[in-house]
């Protein structure tokens, strides 16, 4: 007869001897597999949501028990400080940013089972405004960078359409246009004037050193396509508004004149 103890889930060798009087003796060994009786969640994988959806979890895909059916299992939910989590008698989770907040969080999910064995696993939930990736990130490689900007500018030249996505992730004022300012949008970023695209209607603020970006773009197009770019530009009277950003007395780039921003606000 054999007792087991916490620890002891896993495959056991036992060796039986059998002797005669005579001291001849044989030996035979058995498997024997202790089972732990906790909840095992499998690995939940990392996932995306995009607001203002809701995304929903079917936990009971991923766990097991050995001896508890999964109605029975209870689950709750750590590490969610932005992320609202709820987690319904039918064990799905429906998860949603009510704030409209984006960015990643790591949440936990716990699950106990009637003996109060516990098993847990985290989960990293990217929320973002746009399927596939944040905002400025237009090729949704994880990365904002100098490709994001020439990606976009080859869509406003009509040279390859974005997709639906594409156009979303392009957006950086959340405006729902794409134009030159959303491009710029995204220079502030890969510049590090701003952290991140804004995401919502405001201005975009230009600055010196973003125009000077674009310029160093000129390699990336052809001449007709650039000029067709500067154009653009010119059209929403950007060079117009920086040349009155430099002009002003105190530094445009360490400290943006909001008349400047306004300026820009209502073109
Ligand atoms: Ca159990
Ligand atoms: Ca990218
Ligand atoms: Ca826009």
């Amino acid at each position: 007869m054999w007792s087991t103890q916490d620890g002891d889930a896993g495959i056991h060798p036992v060796i039986f001897y059998v002797y005669d009087e005579r001291g001849g003796y044989d030996v035979d060994t058995v498997a024997i597999q202790v089972m732990d009786n906790a909840p095992q969640i499998s690995d939940i994988p990392d996932t995306s949501l995009t607001v203002p959806d809701t995304l929903m979890l079917d936990l009971d895909q991923f766990v097991s028990d050995c001896n508890d059916r999964l109605d029975v299992l209870q689950w709750n939910v750590t590490g969610n400080t932005h992320l609202a989590v709820d987690i319904g008698d039918d064990r799905l989770a429906r998860l949603f940013s009510p704030d409209g907040w984006t960015g990643t969080e790591l949440v936990t999910f716990i699950v106990h089972d009637p003996d109060e064995n516990v098993s847990s696993e985290e989960c990293l939930i990217m929320v973002s405004l746009c399927p596939g990736g944040v905002l400025g990130d237009v090729d949704a490689n994880g990365a904002i960078n100098v490709l994001d900007v020439v990606t976009a500018i080859n869509h406003l030249l009509n040279i390859q359409e974005l997709d639906t996505d594409g156009r979303c992730r392009a957006d950086c004022n959340g405006d729902t246009i794409l134009n030159v300012l959303d491009v710029l949008g995204i220079v502030n970023v890969i510049l590090g004037i701003f952290p991140e695209c804004p995401g919502e209607t405001v201005g975009i603020e230009i600055h010196p050193e973003a125009m000077g970006f674009l310029e160093s773009l000129r390699p990336y197009f052809s001449l007709p396509e650039f000029e067709r770019f500067m154009t653009m530009l010119k059209e929403v009277r950007i060079p117009e508004a920086l040349a009155q950003s430099r002009n002003l007395a105190s530094s445009f780039s360490s400290s943006p004149d909001p008349d400047i921003k306004k300026t820009i606000d209502t073109l």
